[in-house]
């Protein structure tokens, strides 16, 4: 019996979700791409040059000094990008008993990296605005910390880390510094935080497209200020026209490098910086439409608010189709993706609205 063709869920009702829908030049691009494979660049080389297309773009959007040469490559996501940080940085460290020190907001990919690459992950306490706090940090390094990791953009409440001062205090013990900004990084060049390659002495950074570079599913990015950071991930290919694959996967999504090209081409800079300055008004006009009903709100920073709501709330709010999620500590968290409309919002405060009477 013929089945009916199942179809994507809309998007109209997804509020915490880092993902969107992707523009519709990548997702054409993407689908030309679909059976081709950069992880072997001298079989399939068209898809190898716009790889190399897609790191420029990306090197560009976090100011790499050098975009043209940047080292990095386009990730399965974020998780990948981040646990070759991490392998990179182990890798480039002298002695075996390597640590890697995160503030607690850092990704669970990190847990993901520790474990698998078995290194020790010291996770230090936030400011009382969650960033990582220096002086946590500072206490936690020592000879053994191979990496230093400071998020630009935090999942659960949008924070951006001192990087600057995460970058001294690496320095001052000889570790490398990554910067998690998979989500923030297409928004944050549209702030004045300080968070790129030009703000500090960054390392490795990852920024994903398929997150709010609106690139489809599966794009992320890798980032390097130096060949070196790379090379330390290279293994030998020998049956291969290459003769050494940095990246984690083999085969990898064609699909996803394109995407990522078409939506940079069509977006960088003028479409980004709409997005991002839609959403950061979006998110001040939900922040204070929840304070107002008396809600406790964590002021937004990036585009992705928190509240305390009972949860009983939030259940109703999911039983009424509101794809939202919760932080750690319980508070409900909508993330402004391009997809979220302010007339998405007011509906969702209209059920708000009705489950509160
Ligand atoms: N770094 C940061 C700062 C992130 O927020 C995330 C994902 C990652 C790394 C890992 O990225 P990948 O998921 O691409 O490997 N943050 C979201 C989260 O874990 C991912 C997400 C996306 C969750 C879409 C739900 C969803 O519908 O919450």
């Amino acid at each position: 019996m013929q089945q009916p063709e199942p179809e994507p869920q809309s998007f109209d009702r997804v509020l915490s979700s880092m993902c969107t829908e992707p523009h519709p030049a990548a997702r054409e691009a993407a689908e030309r791409f679909l059976a081709t494979n950069p992880g072997d660049p001298a079989t399939y080389e068209t898809v190898a040059d716009l790889e190399r297309r897609a790191v420029k773009g990306l090197a560009t959007l976090a100011a790499h000094p050098t975009p043209a040469e940047a080292a990095g490559y386009v990730t399965s996501g974020g998780t990948e990008a981040n646990v070759q940080a991490v392998r990179s940085a182990r890798n480039r460290h002298d002695g075996s008993d390597v640590n890697v020190v995160a503030p607690t907001s850092a990704h669970f990919s990190f847990t993901k990296a520790a474990e698998v690459l078995g290194v020790e992950l010291r996770t230090v306490p936030l400011d009382d605005d969650y960033r990582a706090d220096p002086d946590a940090v500072a206490a936690a390094v020592d000879e053994d910390t191979a990496l230093v990791v400071g998020v630009a953009g935090s999942t659960e409440y949008g924070r951006v880390d001192p990087i600057p001062e995460l970058a001294a205090i690496a320095e001052e013990v000889g570790a490398r510094l990554h910067v998690d900004a998979a989500w923030g990084g297409f928004v944050l060049p549209f702030t004045d935080h300080a968070w790129s390659f030009a703000d500090a002495a960054v390392d490795t950074l990852t920024i994903d497209p398929h997150k709010y570079g609106q690139a489809p599913v599966p794009a992320g990015g890798l980032l390097a200020r130096e060949d070196a950071a790379l090379d330390a991930l290279a293994v030998d290919t020998p049956y291969l026209e290459t003769r050494s694959q940095a990246t984690l996967t083999g085969t990898r999504s064609g699909a996803g490098v394109a995407g990522a090209v078409a939506a940079m081409d069509a977006l960088w800079p003028d479409g980004y910086r709409e997005a991002a300055e839609r959403a950061a008004d979006d998110a001040d006009w939900l922040a204070g439409e929840l304070a107002a009903r008396g809600y406790d709100v964590v002021e937004p920073e990036l585009p992705l608010v928190a509240a305390a709501v009972p949860d009983s709330t939030f259940s109703a709010l999911r039983d009424a189709g509101w794809k939202v999620s919760r932080t750690g500590t319980g508070e409900l968290r909508v993330v402004c993706m391009p997809h979220v409309t302010r007339s998405a919002l007011r509906a969702f405060f209209d059920d708000l609205d009705r489950i509160r009477r």
